[in-house]
């Protein structure tokens, strides 16, 4: 974190106090997509906050003993990665909406206000709340007309992971952004809730954005091309800076339309909550992957050990791509020797791609409109990185302050423990003679006889 990004948050959460006697609590809008420093409780009951990734933790006010917050339902503008703004709708100036952080037992305020161009609602899923607080419209409350304000009111009343979202036009108000993290911290000491020192959340979402326009479209099902954590693409997400030794939480919910095998390397780590609460010690056991349906939450844990820069990443490789495009036919094996030249005499700029892979892709950097970004991105010490999408880096390091989560930089292997090019002799496999390969490339053509 940065000066100007850590004082970014201090004025956040002195902007509540000051209109403490209003009504209402004034909105606290934030619109950078830098993550902010942990939100650190000045009033209310004490508690370790989370760090929203690429996010903030809504300020609240205490109104004799109950904790007001004021949500503004909104069109907003996201940087999704660099070079690319969409026009989202969310809250408070952000998709998603600032993390709410309350403590077991809590009475929770929150008002909520509609400045959508359509009506809305919010339900705050997981929790246990009054049937008429359950925020779904036109079954236990009409909705928040344009315009109107309106007050939601329980006491939070069990830890946990939780999320918050509109049940009203849900397919077009979710596919445009709206959605927010919730956490619930223990009141007391339990054995069901690690103490950590680094507590990480994010909701993964996804977008059909075309190339050259910022709009999501709602009616994509499942073939969306921006695969988001906290509405940031790959390379936009920031990574997860962390001391080695760190007992480290993660919580992710999953509110896009499929689901998410989140994998971390090089650690084990277990699943101690969902959003159905804690996992009893018991029941708990080691991943390294995890998968995470629609509209769950997960709540993993581990040490953080292993110095080093680890990927952290939804296992579907097409998760880990920025827009592509799904129709264009297959080149690889395909051979095009002599075809070049002919194309470019007509299209003198034509490019010979994708015949051995897609990897020139990611060093090419081909002209792209405005507005969209790059199928394969990111600079490593050793190259591209090759990724888009739901990718990030967890960096582990021995002198990482605590509490500090600014970026350290690559990670500087110590010499002699890296992957190393072969020099000597190889040893030659022997080979049936019939299926040796040939360098040739061997192009079929439908119908025509192979002659053997
Ligand atoms: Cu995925």
């Amino acid at each position: 974190m940065d000066r100007r990004t850590f004082f970014s948050g201090a004025v956040l959460a002195a902007s509540v106090s000051k209109v403490a006697l209003a009504a209402l609590p004034e909105p606290v809008i934030a619109t950078t997509p830098a993550t902010a420093p942990p939100l650190i409780p000045t009033t209310g009951r004490p508690y370790n906050p989370v760090v929203t990734l690429n996010g903030w933790t809504c300020p609240w006010r205490m109104n004799a003993g109950v904790k007001e917050f004021h949500l503004v339902a909104e069109p907003v503008v996201r940087e999704i990665a660099p070079g690319m703004q969409a026009r989202l709708w969310g809250y408070n100036g952000q998709s998603p909406g600032p993390t709410i952080e309350v403590v077991e037992g809590d009475r929770v305020r929150i008002f909520v206000t509609n400045r959508l161009p359509e009506h809305t609602t919010i339900h705050w899923h997981g929790q246990r709340l009054p049937n008429g607080m359950d925020g779904v419209g036109g079954l236990t409350q009409p909705q928040i007309p344009v315009g109107k304000t309106f007050v939601y009111e329980f006491v939070a009343r069990r830890p946990g992971t939780f999320m918050y979202h509109p049940h009203a036009d849900e397919m077009v108000q979710m596919a445009m952004g709206m959605m927010g993290f919730w956490v619930t911290h223990p009141k007391a000491k339990t054995p069901l809730v690690a103490e950590v020192q680094r507590d990480f959340c994010f909701l993964l979402n996804s977008y059909d954005i075309s190339p050259g326009s910022t709009t999501p479209r709602p009616n994509t099902m499942l073939d969306q091309n921006l695969w988001t954590w906290n509405s940031r693409a790959f390379p936009g997400i920031d990574t997860l800076n962390v001391r080695q030794g760190d007992q480290v939480r993660i919580r992710v919910g999953n509110l896009t339309m499929t689901n998410h095998p989140i994998h971390l390397h090089g650690h084990e780590f277990v699943v101690t909550g969902t959003d159905g609460g804690p996992v009893p010690p018991s029941a708990r056991w080691p991943e390294v992957t995890t998968d995470i349906a629609v509209g769950q939450m997960r709540q993993i844990e581990f040490v953080a050990d292993e110095p080093g820069d680890w990927a952290l990443h939804c296992h579907k490789s097409h998760h880990t791509m920025n827009p592509m495009g799904h129709t264009v036919p297959n080149m690889i094996g395909v051979d095009h020797r002599g075809l070049v030249q002919k194309i470019q005499k007509l299209v003198p700029d034509y490019m010979l791609m994708g015949e051995r892979g897609m990897a020139d892709m990611g060093e090419m950097q081909m002209p792209i409109p405005d507005q969209t970004l790059p199928m394969m991105s990111g600079a490593g010490p050793y190259g591209p990185i090759e990724m888009g999408g739901m990718f990030t880096t967890l960096k582990v390091r021995k002198d990482q302050k605590p509490g500090d989560y600014s970026d350290p930089g690559a990670y500087q292997q110590p010499p002699g423990t890296r992957a190393f090019e072969w020099t000597g002799s190889l040893a030659e496999p022997a080979r049936p003679a019939a299926v040796a390969p040939t360098d040739a490339v061997q192009v079929h053509k439908p119908g025509a006889h192979s002659g053997h």
